[in-house]
């Protein structure tokens, strides 16, 4: 039996969280040969929940979750993790403004990510999930000096598939037959999911669509605005297919894509022209535990107005929380 990996999940009684944990104690995201101990951190007034959720995951009887506890600090849920999950966020309540929320959660990212970086394993990949997802991946990644900036990063993967899943309606073909599908920049609806390179069997799915008025007008809005859809049809916010991405996210991360493109939100390197550390989705493949940006795609006219359009935003996002980094 592998040595078990130490995995925090932030939020852990909220939606998400409910939706997600179960998933990793059962051996979906790192494997059914990886045993797991699970390091839950919630607020105080989430505790008892937290107790309930556990009692959950105790009568599933799971045969690879060998840990499991619960805390409301920081510094005890990150202590030697291997994996760190942020998925707990302040949601925007009545009457805030999107800069309060903004800070809000920037306070909450630079706490955590000063914490990763004194407890967690030297190693830790972690996933920011909480929104805004790509700022405050940022932000923790800039609070933890001592870890390496490559390995915080932002959940994308939730767009990709969205965007996966559109393209296999739309050509009548299954997701699984669908490769090189990428999405750039921020997670808001001002992502850009660029199906220019995508191919099923070899065959270039632009050209088999060839409908660019499909694309702009009815594919993009819909991806970039999905969240809001389900939302306004199920009275809360996407849970389960975000549990589904991290899954996805992770495993990939860790166990590789066979030279798959994925979607992760990572910190820039400047590729593209992305200023650097900038926590942006680029196409990307993984291999033994490392992510690598797919380079040198061409960047059309419209592509490069659709970059600029959601790093501008992101640079924004960067301004307004300039007072903790
Ligand atoms: P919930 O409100 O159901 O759960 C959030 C949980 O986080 C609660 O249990 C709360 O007590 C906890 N929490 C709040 N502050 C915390 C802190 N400082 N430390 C630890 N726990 C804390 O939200 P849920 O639906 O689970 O969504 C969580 C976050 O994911 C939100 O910010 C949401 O916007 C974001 N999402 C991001 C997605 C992505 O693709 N990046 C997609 C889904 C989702 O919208």
């Amino acid at each position: 039996m592998k040595k078990p990996v130490r995995i925090a999940v932030t939020g852990a009684t909220g939606q998400i969280g409910y939706a997600l944990l179960f998933r990793i104690a059962s051996g979906d995201m790192l494997g059914t040969d990886t045993p797991v101990i699970l390091q839950l951190l919630d607020l105080p007034q989430s505790q008892t929940a937290a107790q309930g959720v556990m009692m959950e995951l105790q009568d599933c009887a799971f045969p690879l979750l060998v840990d499991m506890f619960a805390t409301h600090d920081p510094e005890v849920a990150f202590k030697d993790a291997d994996i760190a999950i942020l998925v707990g966020a302040r949601p925007r309540s009545k009457g805030m403004e999107r800069s309060d929320l903004l800070q809000a959660n920037a306070e909450i990212f630079a706490t955590q990510g000063a914490a990763l970086n004194k407890v967690a394993s030297r190693n830790v990949k972690v996933v920011v999930v909480g929104n805004p997802a790509n700022t405050n991946a940022y932000i923790a990644m800039k609070s933890a000096p001592d870890l390496p900036a490559k390995n915080f990063t932002a959940l994308m993967r939730l767009d990709h598939n969205r965007a996966l899943s559109q393209l296999a309606e739309k050509t009548g073909k299954p997701v699984s037959k669908i490769s090189k599908l990428c999405v750039w920049g921020n997670h808001s609806p001002t992502m850009y999911a660029d199906y220019r390179f995508a191919t099923i069997d070899n065959e270039n799915i632009a050209e088999m669509i060839n409908d660019q008025s499909w694309y702009v007008n009815e594919f993009l809005p819909k991806v970039g605005k999905r969240g809001s859809a389900i939302i306004e049809a199920r009275g809360l916010s996407s849970a389960a297919s975000a549990a589904n991405a991290i899954i996805d996210q992770i495993h990939d991360w860790v166990i590789g894509t066979n030279g798959e493109w994925v979607t992760m939100g990572v910190p820039s390197d400047g590729s593209y022209g992305i200023p650097e550390e900038m926590v942006f989705g680029f196409p990307m493949t993984c291999e033994n535990g490392e992510y690598t940006i797919v380079k040198d795609l061409p960047i059309d006219e419209f592509s490069q107005q659709r970059i600029n359009q959601t790093l501008a935003e992101l640079e924004e996002e960067k301004a307004e929380v300039s007072n903790l980094i």
